[in-house]
């Protein structure tokens, strides 16, 4: 059994599939903290989690300039020490509401297949001028990291950015060895993985052991097959993987988390008290979330907890609260959530029109159906 060395993991987790180990935690626990603890971080695993030796661990460097490999030790002990706070979201988050208009093919997820952590390691940028690679001026189109899981034929997850992003992200990415100021969990990696803050999670490649240069895209499953987004009239007969753009940067997004859907309030509640997340890709911070008791009729704006980011590097998720009217003398209501970054992008009001075949970017207005008991 390939996944008969996986790590322990918390009984909170409500798994979606458990070989590979996938699983979200409760989302009425997600907004109570900014950081989401290491246990309770989602995880999405597309393969057995491999066990990692750290005497024998190198990570391996493909440069124009020569292949370094480093081992643990000179990656925590030569470079300082850089950090990022971020949100990593899952391209299937809220897949299940995609689901309701017509089947997709992945994973049902909820709300809460994102989780925020603060990530420490070696600065990409700073790494690769050691070697006297400048980000500004490769000459490549992408770059490509690769994990230490590998598929039956042995080839490994994969992932690539843009050469392009990577420049315009250039400090902002990290080699993360810590996770919250622990090392990194096996499920999140153990010992390295990739942090590009902004980028969609399929990119921050675990168990990193691989970085190089290269004129085309990662050739991995994930990055050519899958995490690409198409329009609702495409399905599985005349889907082209190729003509579609990888995800990278992620759109807007919001949810609420407390209360959940189909919860009964207290009887005879004038107001109720709605919290939840709201981010968006790219480092663009949240400027408003809109709230509504009432179906999206009208609207109120919640209070925003601000992340510490500034607006173009604002890669933390935004948590709000909001305290709103209940519409009288109604014995249910639906509640709803949408979120503004700073660029106003918006999100879609409902899901048909963004519905794909892979049921990935599902960020419509968020809405909750409670009870309200007179
Ligand atoms: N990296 C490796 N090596 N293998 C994987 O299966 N899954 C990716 C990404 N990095 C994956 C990976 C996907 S699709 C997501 S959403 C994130 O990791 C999830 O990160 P997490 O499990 O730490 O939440
Ligand atoms: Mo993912």
């Amino acid at each position: 059994d390939p996944y008969k060395d996986e790590p322990e993991r918390s009984p909170l987790l409500i798994p979606s599939s458990q070989k590979p180990f996938n699983a979200e935690p409760p989302v009425q626990m997600l907004a109570d903290q900014f950081l989401t603890p290491n246990d309770m971080f989602y995880v999405r695993n597309h393969l057995p989690v491999p066990c990692v030796c750290i005497d024998n661990f190198t990570l391996d460097l493909k440069l124009s300039t020569g292949s370094p490999s480093l081992t643990f030790q000179q990656l925590t002990k030569d470079f300082p020490k850089r950090s990022v706070t971020a949100a990593i979201q899952c391209a299937g988050n809220r897949r299940s509401e995609m689901v309701k208009v017509k089947p997709v093919k992945g994973l049902n997820w909820g709300s809460a297949a994102i989780s925020n952590a603060k990530f420490s390691g070696v600065s990409l940028n700073e790494l690769l001028l050691r070697y006297n690679v400048d980000i500004d001026t490769v000459r490549a189109k992408y770059i490509v990291f690769e994990g230490l899981d590998t598929q039956p034929d042995g080839s490994p997850y994969g992932a690539s950015i843009p050469l392009e992003l990577a420049r315009l992200l250039k400090n902002d990415i990290i080699v993360a060895y810590e996770m919250n100021g622990q090392p990194l969990p096996r499920d999140h990696g153990y010992p390295l993985r990739i942090i590009i803050p902004g980028v969609v999670g399929a990119r921050q490649v675990k168990w990193l052991n691989k970085i190089y240069f290269s004129p085309e895209e990662s050739t991995s499953h994930w990055q050519r097959r899958d995490y690409k987004g198409f329009n609702a009239s495409t399905d599985w007969h005349n889907v082209d993987f190729d003509k579609s753009v990888s995800i990278s940067q992620l759109p807007v997004i919001s949810a609420i988390c407390d209360p959940v859907e189909g919860q009964e309030l207290e009887e005879g509640a004038e107001e109720v008290t709605l919290k939840g997340y709201a981010w968006s890709g790219g480092g663009r911070g949240i400027i408003r979330v809109d709230v509504s008791a009432d179906g999206g009729k009208t609207w109120h704006e919640a209070t925003l907890k601000p992340n510490g980011q500034t607006p173009y590097h604002s890669y933390a998720w935004t948590l709000w609260e909001a305290d709103i009217p209940l519409p009288k003398g109604e014995t249910k209501t639906e509640l709803v959530v949408k979120a503004v970054d700073v660029s106003y992008n918006v999100q879609p009001d409902s899901v048909a029109g963004i519905w794909n075949l892979r049921g990935c970017l599902s960020n419509a207005w968020h809405r909750v159906n409670v009870k309200v008991p007179l």
